[in-house]
């Protein structure tokens, strides 16, 4: 087997990857039981910037990293990457900055990532690069000679064509993506949105899973992420620290029902509106006061990102108006804590919690909507409310699906959920579970690198027409 290279922005932390968030979470679950090499940021900010690697082994992983310069770190990470892309491409052209130096800084560190990497490669390594951070990445790799395969995939959504063209580079950014033999996309709908833009923007064509354009050809697919789901289920139910969290949220709960959020801090998960959501339905349901009890933990994320800023204001202003309408002396109706979680202690809160709300406004897949299911109790599982522009939705119809906009619909969802019957509520659990099961990390993984496997080798290409 071929040795396995995967590249991505942050590598690490390995031990506590959920302050990372979703993508850590995934690779690091990727790569336990495989091995191989991760590279990419080290997560440090170093005057000159680097230009080697500082190479570590730890376990059977070998992990590989360069600093940035304060100059690369804004330019490119907080610039392009999380004023821009990120922005872009959940449909925020309102926030989206168009800033050509963002871009400029953005192609030099796709660049100065891959001449670092190049020494380091093997002629039969299999590359996985992942996400927006790293569109360029492949290309300017190809550039310096590298003929290896080389797949990428990304994490966030696809954005529609017309939303995609607004960013001036759109060409280059796609072009550059035809560098890779396989590119995978989070969801069926993602490819859809891609081959439109090709075929109808850029004049391809697209013929069953293959794209062809600038003279190239690129395998396309939806690999939907997925997570260890019998893992986190074990650890939800006997672990030590996750039952202790249990029995200590249920013991505060007493006969109320806990709903529960679980997200970065991000303006992509429809935090405001879920708290409004929430709102309503103790406005409309009068029997839901007292009853019920949300907590909503929102873990801060590229602090250094004004909008992130302005929205953590806004989020304690929401809370305190909810408290301060609907509170009693001895009814808090939401909580709402602003700091990471321990995994573990996570997996008991999960199960403690009755419903699960995960409203993202847009999301490539939405991890917490799977982790929410995988640590329910089968013989009494909680429901979870989802939001149909989360990824997740197209493998969860058995969720109570919702729209985040509506915040009417929203809090009737949530009263639903509150009523559902056990029968049905394991009805529904059972087949969430099945197919988080079937469909789990090491699945998407593994469909991904036999797609990879089983196209020839970018140097044998003959270029397509
Ligand atoms: P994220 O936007 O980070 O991921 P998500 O998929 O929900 O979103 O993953 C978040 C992860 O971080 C989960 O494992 C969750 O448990 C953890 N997490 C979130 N808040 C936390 C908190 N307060 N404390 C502790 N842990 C917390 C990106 C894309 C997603 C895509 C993933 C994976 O935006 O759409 O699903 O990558 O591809």
């Amino acid at each position: 087997m071929s040795r396995l290279v995967v590249v991505s922005n942050r590598v690490g932390p390995v031990k506590d990857a959920a302050r990372a968030g979703g993508l850590a979470v995934a690779l690091v679950e990727a790569l336990k039981s495989r091995g191989g090499l991760w590279y990419g940021w080290s997560g440090k900010i170093e005057a000159r910037g680097g230009d080697t690697a500082k190479v570590e082994d730890v376990g059977q992983l070998t992990l590989a990293t360069v600093d940035l310069s304060p100059e690369e770190h804004e330019e490119y990470y907080n610039g392009f990457a999380n004023r821009c892309l990120w922005p872009l491409f959940h449909y925020r052209t309102d926030l989206t900055a168009f800033d050509r130096r963002y871009y400029e800084g953005y192609r030099r560190v796709n660049a100065k990532f891959a001449r670092v990497l190049l020494p380091l490669l093997r002629p039969d390594d299999t590359i996985w690069v992942h996400d927006y951070h790293l569109l360029a990445f492949g290309d300017e790799l190809r550039q310096m000679g590298a003929s290896q395969r080389m797949g990428f995939f990304l994490h966030i959504p696809f954005p529609a064509r017309e939303v995609l063209t607004t960013e001036p580079h759109h060409d280059t950014m796609v072009r550059g993506l035809f560098a890779y033999d396989v590119l995978g996309f989070q969801t069926e709908q993602d490819c859809e949105r891609f081959r439109d833009y090709v075929v109808r923007e850029a004049g391809g064509r697209a013929d069953g899973d293959k794209v062809y354009c600038f003279g190239r050809s690129v395998r396309l697919r939806a690999f939907p992420i997925g997570i260890d789901a019998e893992g986190f289920s074990r650890i939800a139910a006997t672990d030590k620290d996750a039952r202790r969290q249990f029995e200590k949220a249920k013991a505060g709960l007493g006969d109320r029902m806990q709903i529960l959020g679980v997200d970065r801090l991000d303006y992509t998960k429809g935090i405001p509106e879920r708290i409004r959501a929430y709102e309503r339905l103790l406005e409309d349901y009068p029997d839901a006061r007292r009853a019920v009890s949300f907590l909503q933990i929102a873990a801060t994320s590229r602090g250094d990102v004004q909008e992130y800023q302005a929205m953590r204001e806004e989020l304690d202003g929401l809370a305190g108006h909810v408290n301060g309408t609907y509170g009693e002396f001895d009814w808090t109706p939401l909580r709402y804590l602003n700091r990471p979680v321990a995994r573990r202690a996570l997996a008991g809160l999960y199960r403690a919690s009755k419903i699960g709300l995960v409203t993202p406004l847009r999301d490539g897949m939405n991890l917490v909507a799977k982790e929410y299911v995988a640590a329910q109790d089968s013989e009494d599982p909680g429901v979870l409310v989802l939001s149909r522009f989360a990824g997740a939705a197209q493998q969860m119809p058995e969720a109570l699906i919702v729209n985040p906009y509506d915040i009417k619909g929203v809090a009737d969802a949530l009263q639903i959920a509150r009523y559902m019957r056990l029968d049905e509520r394991r009805e529904r659990h059972k087949a969430l579970m099945a197919r988080l099961v079937r469909e789990d990390v090491a699945h998407w993984r593994d469909d991904f690198l036999d797609m990879l496997a089983a196209v020839p080798r970018h140097a044998d290409v003959a270029v397509a027409s």
